[in-house]
């Protein structure tokens, strides 16, 4: 990818017919080469952050578009060189035949992320901040977008930097170990470096434990549906949705396979997956499909335990053994004593084993409705969203790899700290933690990082 040299345009907003579309034009070229195909005021002569309305014309004179250019002068522009944003009517041919010409008078076509690494080339954002651009534009529901914002404005980046602060101070302290060693002058004791790195340490790691949850609220908390055959699974699944999405009948074994869909509830998106009722079965189709609610059980950040209490003993144990030999302490259960629409007897989970802290245990009827008011107030709370209050929440996959990678170092500086091994080796460990926490803001990238991190972006971003 070429940068800086070249001037590069794209269509920055969605592909289609609209309204308007704008097509975004940055580089150092951008007013000039637009000033050839613009009748109205010389862009090259305006100042920056205004408005012009112009006609845009081919060579040949023929009038593509009445439109709108915003010029931006460089640096107070989101890529930090110039940049024209013509705003034309949104159809599709003129989207392409400005585009074109604008190619022909000298324009490259952005590859996709171009305009954001441009940003993140002059210093307008750093890695994290380009990242929450995507995250940004691609968040879709309240607690995605919050996080985004929050990335996006710098917090992340913000608590790096302090952390890096810390590093510098820890790597600094354990060089003027160093450079007097051969005197009897203590300047920072080894208690000292162990509480600076005990405090660098718990940071860093309550970040990465953040991942968890913040990546499950950037793409939909996973929710796995599961029990017996009949219990009301998919007709749960149909309630929540408030959709006919799956087929319910009064035959076992009904759902075979997952079935899933999404739905923003007081702004947290969840993933709602419908599974196969669990019971021993010889039908192969049917058997395939429970091993799939089984893996689900694994992969789900809550699980709700459809029970259908008129179900037997038997039944029960045997379901919740086949549950519980994949949940974890850390997975939210909810169990949802179905069909309270009946009159059916109450259900003694003690009795078949089921005992765990993380439990709530909810009355509801998916047929007429009842209970799912608390039924969904319980998915909020166990989506971690309402203890989340501004702290920050790791959502991309490779700052958490950073973040662990960082912590092994951490800990190696722990080790040292402890076996009392001398300062320059524990230093080695230091630079470590600071390249790793250094590849989350770009401070320490490859071109091949780089590469792979925008060409996720679309074209025009
Ligand atoms: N009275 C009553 N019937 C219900 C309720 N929920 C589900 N049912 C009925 O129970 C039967 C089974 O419902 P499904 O939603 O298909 O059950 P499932 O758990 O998905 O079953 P499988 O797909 O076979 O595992 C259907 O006849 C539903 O109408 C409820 O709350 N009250
Ligand atoms: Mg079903």
């Amino acid at each position: 990818m070429t940068l800086i040299d070249d001037t590069i345009c794209a269509v920055s907003t969605a592909p289609g017919i609209g309204g308007i579309a704008v097509i975004r034009v940055s580089g150092n070229q951008a007013c000039r080469i637009v000033d050839r195909v613009w009748q109205g005021k010389r862009l090259e002569n305006v100042t920056g952050h205004t408005a012009h309305l112009g006609t845009i014309v081919d060579e040949h004179g023929e009038t593509i578009d009445q439109a709108v250019a915003t010029v931006f002068c460089a640096p107070a522009s989101f890529t930090g060189e110039d940049v024209v944003e013509l705003s034309v009517h949104g159809s599709t041919w003129i989207q392409r035949e400005v585009v074109q010409l604008l190619v022909r008078q000298g324009c490259r076509i952005a590859e996709p992320g171009e305009f954001t690494r441009r940003a993140f080339a002059s210093g307008k954002l750093d890695l994290a901040e380009a990242e929450a651009v995507a995250d940004v534009i691609a968040s879709s529901s309240r607690a995605a977008h919050r996080m985004a914002i929050s990335q996006m404005r710098g917090d992340f980046s913000r608590q790096l930097e302090s952390l890096r602060q810390q590093l510098i101070d820890l790597a600094s302290l354990l060089e003027l170990e160093l450079d007097f060693s051969e005197e009897d002058v203590e300047f920072a004791s080894r208690e000292t470096l162990k509480s600076l790195t005990c405090e660098i340490h718990d940071v860093v790691s309550r970040l990465a434990t953040s991942f968890s949850t913040g990546a499950a609220l950037k793409d939909g908390v996973p929710v796995a549906i599961v029990g017996a055959t009949n219990a009301g699974k998919s007709t749960l699944l149909n309630r929540l949705l408030g959709d006919d999405r799956a087929i319910v009948s009064d035959i076992h074994g009904t759902t075979r396979d997952i079935i899933e869909d999404r739905i923003e509830i007081e702004g947290v998106l969840f993933r709602l997956i419908d599974t196969a009722g669990l019971r021993d079965t010889s039908d192969v189709v049917e058997s395939l499909g429970i091993d799939r609610t089984v893996k689900q059980i694994g992969n789900a950040a809550i699980v709700v335990w459809v029970i259908d209490p008129a179900t037997d003993q038997e039944t029960l144990r045997d379901t919740w053994q086949r549950i519980s030999s994949r949940l974890t302490e850390s997975q939210q259960l909810i169990v949802a004593l179905n069909k309270c629409d009946l009159s059916t007897p109450g259900v003694d989970l003690d009795s078949i084993g089921c005992q765990r802290d993380n439990i709530v245990i909810l009355n509801i009827s998916a047929a007429t409705g009842e209970g799912i008011d608390s039924l969904t107030q319980t998915l909020v709370e166990a989506s971690g969203v309402n203890s989340w209050q501004g702290e920050i929440l790791v959502t991309n996959s490779r700052h958490y790899e950073a973040l662990t990678n960082a912590l092994g170092s951490i800990k190696r500086i722990k080790e040292g700290l402890d076996a009392g091994i001398s300062g320059d080796f524990i230093a080695q460990d230091v630079r470590e933690t600071l390249h790793h926490l250094g590849t989350i803001t770009g401070a320490v990238t490859t071109t091949d990082i780089l590469a792979t991190i925008f060409s996720r972006f679309c074209i025009g971003k």
